[in-house]
This record gives C-alpha cells, sequence and structure tokens, in this order.
C-alpha cells in the first residue's frame, strides 16, 4: 500500500527524508502582498513588510482542492493539521479526505486535528512514520497516532501576541501582558486547541526556567523534544541546555519557524513540543 503523509505548513516541516512526504502551505496575507509557506520564504523579509506596513494583516489556511492535489495518487493518506479551533485548515482537510474517498472508492485518508501546531505536530507526524516503518497497518497507525497525541504537548514563550490578538485568535484581555518590553507570556496549547496562558516571565533565563519547569510539572521524564525559534536560535538553544542538565541524553531538535508559525509567535517566540510519560 502507497501511504503519504501530508501537513499544513504550520508544522514547520517542509521536508522529510525516508517518507513519503508533503505539505500544503497557509499564506500570510500583508497589505497587497501574499506570502505563501515554504523553505523558500524569507521570515526577515515577511517580517520587514510587516512592521513597515500599517494596514491590517493576516492569514489563510489551504483550501479544500489544494489538499486533495496533495493527496493525489495515494492509496493511504495521514494528513495532520493545525488545530481546527484556531484554523480552517482541519474543517478543509476533512472536506477533501471525504471528496478524495467518494472519487476513489478504497482509498482511505485520516486526518489528525493535532490541537497544536509546530512543533507538536511534528511529533504526531514522526510517529506515523515510524508505525509505517514497522509495518503497521493504516488502522493501528492511526489508533497509535490518536493515543500517542493524548501525551504531547506544546508550550509557547512570546515576545508579542500583537499578531493573535489583532486576528481573534486569543482575546486582548488574555495577551494583555505580552509585549510590555523584557516580558515574555509562556503559554500551551489548551485540550481544546486553543492558547492558554501560563504565566509571564522577565529576561530570557527566567523565561527558559519558566518552559522547564511547565514540562516538568506536565510529566515531562526526558522524551522527544522539538522546539521551533522565530529567528531566536539562542533561546532555543538555552532551552536545549536547561533540559540537558536534569536529560542529557533526551532527543531535541531545533528547528526555525516557517512562515505561519513566524507569523503568529513574532520575532523571538518559541514553540516547544514535547512528550510526557
Ligand atoms: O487558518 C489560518 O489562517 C491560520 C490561523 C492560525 C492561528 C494560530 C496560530 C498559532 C501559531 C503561536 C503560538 C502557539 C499556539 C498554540 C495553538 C493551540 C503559533
Amino acid at each position: 500500500m502507497s501511504y503519504k503523509i501530508i501537513a499544513d505548513s504550520s508544522s514547520d516541516l517542509f521536508a522529510l527524508d525516508g517518507a513519503d512526504y508533503a505539505f500544503v502551505p497557509l499564506t500570510i496575507h500583508c497589505e497587497d502582498k501574499s506570502f505563501t509557506d515554504g523553505p523558500t520564504l524569507d521570515i526577515a523579509a515577511m517580517n520587514a513588510a510587516l512592521k513597515a506596513s500599517k494596514k491590517p494583516s493576516g492569514t489563510s489556511c489551504p483550501s479544500i482542492g489544494d489538499w486533495i492535489e496533495a493527496f493525489s495518487g495515494a492509496e493511504e493518506v495521514f494528513a495532520v493539521t493545525i488545530t481546527g479551533s484556531l484554523s480552517g485548515s482541519y474543517a478543509s482537510a476533512v472536506a477533501a479526505a471525504d471528496q478524495y474517498c467518494t472519487a476513489h472508492p478504497g482509498r482511505k485518508v485520516c486526518v489528525i486535528d493535532s490541537l497544536s501546531t509546530g512543533p507538536e505536530m511534528v511529533l504526531l507526524i514522526d510517529k506515523i512514520v515510524a508505525c509505517k516503518r514497522n509495518g503497521v497497518s493504516f488502522e493501528q497507525t492511526e489508533q497509535a497516532v490518536r493515543d500517542y497525541a493524548k501525551r504531547t504537548h506544546l508550550l509557547f514563550a512570546l515576545q508579542s501576541m500583537n499578531n493573535l490578538v489583532k486576528n481573534g485568535r486569543i482575546s486582548r484581555a488574555k495577551a494583555t501582558i505580552a509585549g510590555v518590553l523584557g516580558i515574555r507570556a509562556i503559554g500551551k496549547a489548551s485540550e481544546k486547541g486553543t492558547l492558554e496562558m501560563l504565566k509571564t516571565c522577565r529576561g530570557e533565563n527566567k523565561t527558559v526556567a519558566g518552559l522547564y519547569e511547565e514540562m516538568i510539572a506536565h510529566g515531562y521524564t526526558g522524551g522527544r523534544v522539538f522546539i521551533a525559534h522565530c529567528l531566536n536560535p539562542a533561546l532555543a538553544d538555552k532551552t536545549e541546555q536547561i533540559i540537558r542538565k536534569t536529560f542529557p541524553n533526551a532527543e531535541i531538535a531545533i528547528r526555525p519557524t516557517g512562515g505561519l508559525c513566524s507569523y503568529y509567535a513574532e520575532e523571538g517566540g518559541i514553540l516547544v513540543g514535547y512528550e510526557s510519560n
């Protein structure tokens, strides 16, 4: 059975060695410019355009057709989306799955709402790859990923939540504190797939300590950690270091955020996806 894994570009993952993987882009809009997310998008240039503009900016999710095109040819499809509570990507993928299976009887599509984004999506994608490598069936892979998702989590530390507030992804009241100079807001992807604020920290050291405390409080015991940062490799490194003090052999990988997560996490922000026990 040929299988394909497709994620929307909020995963920040644009290629995956040794797996049939593809992404469908979200788009960032600023005045008359559109930035299609992908590996060649220049994040610094996008941020500069956003900074220079006083007009509202925004994003849009992949269409049903985008998803169907990405599925094409595969007998088994695993689609992983950004949280359906904040984006239409999941709804598009579900509609696409429906149309694809109607048009091609016998083909199967499993759509996973990550209830999260970025690095937590990558954990789920890796789980699918591991199952398929071990010859696990379509149905059992789906079950394994849904079970695994119960013990994967996402934390974020943001310097600004302007784009999230302006685009209605969190209320201004909840987000107020971020944006004050030197203060970072730490939060998590809630069980419903929304942003839940946890605390604020002043300075980098307190931020990484704050992230680490939250990981431990949520049951982290040395499992995999994926970190994505928006133009802030130093903060990602510091986060890795603090985890390694207690868990020297933990598998930790760092990557830059793509367009969508860069737009919402904004410059300096980081996202931490991790496993609990
Ligand atoms: O459909 C669209 O246009 C995309 C909308 C996406 C809105 C939210 C993106 C959040 C990106 C910010 C911090 C982590 C949030 C955790 C989410 C549950 C990253």
